[in-house]
């Protein structure tokens, strides 16, 4: 279906379209439409905007991985169908390895996936999953990982995660960076830096945030990253929610 321009939920629609293409491609699993619907439940909620909270966290996550030794991006099925492109630029404003880690793993939608990332302009070596070598301390296919990439890592960023996963990396001593426009996911409350956003917004917002933070020096880095309270961002992004509809916001 072509949407006009005009509809009044053009983007939301746009979104829609794409994850469906994602899915007859074989990027998304069919499970992903309905993680979708959640969040965009959620982002109805938020106003489809990038709060304060979410960019202050957004602004603490670029720290973090601007600071790290070894950052992963860490990609699902619908981060690939949503922002390919971007999620290659991101890599390479922060320089860290990009590692395909699947929920629903088949080994063809990794490679599916790393295929579409390379048609976005990756390079064969950028692109981390399609041959894991390591495991992470969960009882599932997701715990398959590269032992270079996320079993390496001290930072990873985990977008639309599951909180086991993110326990798991948590417990092997890592800090989690996740996006998620619930705020009262367990990821949510279990990652170090969650930013409640969609994640259309927040990597490109991310890319920016990059480049104007890039070269600054790591005592820098460590303060943002030191001075910004998870559960505190967590409860801003509720109170924005609930203002946005007291006609506050
Ligand atoms: O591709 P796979 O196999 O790795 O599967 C990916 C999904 C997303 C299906 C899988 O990880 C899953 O089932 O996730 P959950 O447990 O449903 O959690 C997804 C979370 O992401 C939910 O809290 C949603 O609100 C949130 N979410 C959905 N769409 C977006 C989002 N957050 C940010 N941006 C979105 N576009």
């Amino acid at each position: 279906m072509t949407v006009p321009l005009s509809h009044p939920r053009y983007q939301s629609l746009q979104i829609r379209e794409r994850l469906v293409a994602g899915v007859r491609a074989g990027i998304t699993s069919q499970e992903g439409l309905i993680a979708h619907g959640r969040g965009e439940a959620f982002d109805y909620l938020i106003g489809e905007r990038t709060t304060d909270s979410a960019f202050h966290a957004s602004r603490a996550a670029v720290a973090m991985l601007l600071a790290a030794e070894r950052p992963v991006l860490s990609v699902n099925g619908n981060v690939a169908a949503l922002v390919p492109g971007e999620i290659i630029e991101l890599s390479r404003t922060i320089g860290a390895q990009i590692e395909i880690n699947l929920f629903y793993r088949t080994d063809a939608r990794v490679r599916t996936i790393a295929g579409h990332l390379r048609a976005h302009g990756a390079s064969a070596s950028e692109i981390l999953g399609e041959h894991p070598d390591a495991s992470l301390p969960i009882d599932h296919a997701r715990s398959l990982v590269c032992k270079g990439g996320i079993h390496a890592a001290d930072v990873v960023l985990v977008p639309l995660e599951d909180g086991d996963r993110c326990q798991a990396l948590a417990s092997m001593g890592k800090s989690v960076i996740t996006i998620d426009l619930n705020p009262l996911s367990r990821t949510a409350e279990t990652a170090t830096i969650t930013i409640v956003d969609n994640v259309v917004r927040a990597i490109p917002n991310m890319i920016r945030l990059a480049r104007q933070m890039d070269g600054l020096p790591e005592d820098r880095l460590s303060d943002i990253v030191l001075r910004h309270d998870n559960r505190e961002a967590l409860q801003d992004a509720i109170e924005e929610i609930v203002s946005q509809w007291n006609g506050q916001g």
